[in-house]
């Protein structure tokens, strides 16, 4: 196994929905044994403390129904930058924090890859498909945008302008079961790949991560690895806001970070939309740690790698 710097970056990132907690992410990862749980696999790991969001005041002519709009452009461009500082030292997770700390650490990885002349890839874990434009968001939830903002999709004023769009066809979402109207529509006329729980019960999950994983080794590509809580079942994760039924099993979640670990392909991987405040018993935090671990080769036995296609 190839042991690796892993770097945490606490992401106290609370502003991309209405609903508060998610700013407690990080001390959960900390307290749930994160930083030992990866060093106990032979890694060298850096806890680098929380972030700050860079001061920020939004642009004069913001849409009036987005929530917390200066403080999610802050936390995008400070996250932006560490994002990007840190791929050169290291495999950066990103411990959230909402999903609105995607739009920085996607952004950022994507601009390291692109001085690396290497191809990113994203793959995003996830109940939803966090593809709202801030016109199209009803909610005015910026934690439903980042895969429209690193896409490069317009409207994104006051945003830092993106260094690195990434394709759609570079993009993976599997999970999907709470898809609203207008991302639907949108997904729809995009090239991203996207596997619902219907394909997953039909086909298993393993498939459609398979045929993306040879992809994205077969382009020599980065992969960030985005893992919302609510892809898994909310039986199994309480601890989250946005609830809905339907999820992965533990067991998927498992199987996933495995296939993740035996590609040896994932460069970056944000854990985000915990709620500690909502959790039972620090469950749900204690399940992410273990599905890190999972990913950066924590197993029972080892198995010879095989195809899924
Ligand atoms: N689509 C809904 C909205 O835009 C809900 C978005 C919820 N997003 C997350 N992350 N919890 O996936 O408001
Ligand atoms: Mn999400
Ligand atoms: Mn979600
Ligand atoms: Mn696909």
């Amino acid at each position: 196994m190839t042991l690796q710097d892993i770097i945490l970056i606490g992401c106290p990132v609370d502003s991309g929905k209405r609903s508060r907690g998610c700013l407690m992410g990080p001390d959960a990862y900390r307290t749930a044994g994160l930083a030992d749980a990866l060093a106990d696999l032979g890694h060298r790991v850096t806890d680098r403390g929380n972030l700050t969001p860079a001061p920020v005041t939004a642009p004069a002519d913001a849409l009036p129904h987005l929530h917390a709009l200066a403080e999610t452009i802050g936390w995008t461009q400070t996250l932006s930058a560490a994002a990007q500082a840190a791929m050169g030292q290291g495999l950066p997770i990103f411990m959230g924090g909402d999903h609105s700390l995607s739009l920085g650490s996607v952004a950022g990885v994507a601009a390291h890859a692109h001085t690396q002349g290497r191809p990113q890839f994203v793959l995003w874990l996830d109940a939803h498909s966090d593809y709202h434009t801030p016109h199209s968001s009803t909610s005015g939830h910026l934690h439903g945008t980042p895969l429209a903002y690193v896409t490069g999709r317009a409207g994104f004023d006051g945003f830092p302008p993106l260094t690195a769009p990434i394709p759609q066809e570079n993009i993976c979402i599997i999970g999907l079961r709470s898809v609203d109207p207008a991302e639907r529509s949108a997904l729809q006329d995009s090239a991203i790949h996207r596997h619902d729980m219907r394909e997953i019960d039909e086909t298993g999950i393993a498939r459609p991560l398979g045929v993306f994983l040879d992809k994205v080794a077969a382009a020599g590509g980065a992969l960030h690895v985005s893992l919302d809580v609510d892809f898994i079942d909310p039986a199994a994760a309480p601890g989250v806001v946005t609830t809905v039924p339907g999820g992965a099993t533990v067991r998927e979640a498992h199987l996933v970070m495995e296939m993740l670990h035996d590609s040896a392909l994932m460069t970056s991987l944000d854990l985000v939309e915990l709620n500690p405040f909502l959790d039972d018993r620090g469950r749900t935090a204690q399940l992410m740690v273990d599905l890190a671990a999972s990913a950066l080769g924590r197993r029972v036995f080892d198995r010879p790698t095989r195809a899924y296609a």
